[in-house]
């Protein structure tokens, strides 16, 4: 089984490769919740709502969010009577958002409306938030603390990062499918999707079992760069790496992750980092990592289940002979 860990567009192009390339029972996409916030009396799930989409092949591709042959009655009439528009809710993305606020309220968990939504959506593969409560992410600016949405829609990411916070992260458990995951002893590998590394994936790990296991557990962890040739493919990944003192490079990435991965994927155009990234004692997988077809997707995710099962059978060889 593989634990991939996923949080916007590009979490999720990597997710939709790999259900191409394993069975539902092979795969357990953890989505990020951090981004999730409460708007108009509604409960918003971006990374999970992204991730659904995607895999349910109804994902607005222009914006990387809500979802395709949208229309915006709802926003025009609510600008009308002046409701708050800043974050735009489309017509069909609404009905996403009240029925998932409604079945919160009757107590319904996150989880179970999520694979109830996958399920309707045509979708086989587990897709599950990374936990069920929320774990607001913080973003610290040298003007105060901002709310996730407020600093990366309102604000347009203009606000200088100075670091992240995750509210509740200490007591966060792992959604109950996840826990499953790591008790049933069958995760041979952990992916971690090309995801912004600050506010996708770092609210996934500070969920304490989460980053246990990361730990302690001993699986591979392949790390995706999402930056290639000094950029994000989307989103402000390169802006809070500089922000933050850190060239915004494929090397950095690999030593962000450095104590956690035993691998990183990085693109073609950025091979001259093979070598200083092996000298972090990093293995290095070099190929496309774009993703803008749903063949690149399911080439990137086979290209990395190769590599980990091959890299598996080495280190069992390894073991055989020592
Ligand atoms: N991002 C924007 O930049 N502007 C929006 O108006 C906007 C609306 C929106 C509605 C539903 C949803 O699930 C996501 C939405 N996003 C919007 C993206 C959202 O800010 C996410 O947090 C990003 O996907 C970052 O991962």
């Amino acid at each position: 089984m593989i634990l991939a860990l996923a949080g916007g567009v590009g979490g999720a192009k990597l997710a939709f490769g790999l259900t191409k390339a394993l069975s539902p029972e092979d795969l357990i996409i953890a989505v990020n919740t951090g981004d999730d916030f409460d708007h108009l009396g509604l409960r918003i799930c971006p990374d999970i709502d992204t991730v659904l989409y995607t895999l349910g092949k109804m994902a607005n591709t222009e914006t990387g969010w809500g979802q395709a042959n949208e229309t915006w009655n709802f926003m025009e009439a609510l600008k009308a009577i002046g409701g708050e528009t800043w974050f735009q809710l489309g017509d069909r993305d609404l009905a996403t958002h009240v029925e998932r606020t409604r079945r919160l309220q009757a107590g319904e968990l996150l989880s179970v409306i999520t694979a109830d939504f996958a399920d309707r959506f045509g979708i086989n593969h587990p897709i599950v938030p990374a936990t069920d409560e929320p774990m607001p992410t913080i973003v610290n600016t040298p003007d105060g603390d901002l709310s996730f949405q407020d600093y990366f829609v309102r604000l347009q990411c203009a606000p200088t990062v100075t670091g992240f916070e995750f509210g509740g992260a200490a007591a966060a458990k792992p959604s109950s499918a996840i826990s499953k995951a790591f008790e049933s002893g069958q995760i041979e590998a952990v992916v971690i999707c090309p995801s912004n590394p600050y506010v996708s994936i770092a609210p996934i790990l500070a969920v304490p079992a989460i980053s246990d296991f990361i730990y302690n557990s001993g699986t591979p962890v392949i790390v995706v760069s999402p930056i290639v040739g000094g950029q994000a493919i989307k989103g402000p990944a390169a802006k809070m790496m500089k922000e933050l003192g850190a060239l915004p490079s494929a090397l950095s990435i690999a030593h962000h992750y450095q104590d956690i991965a035993n691998t990183v994927v990085i693109d073609t155009t950025d091979s001259d980092f093979t070598a200083p990234i092996q000298e972090l004692g990093l293995e290095v997988l070099v190929t496309n990592t774009i993703m803008n077809t749903a063949e690149e997707k399911t080439r990137l995710a086979d290209d990395i289940l190769t590599f980990a099962r091959h890299r598996s059978r080495m280190v069992k060889l390894q073991h055989k002979t020592q």
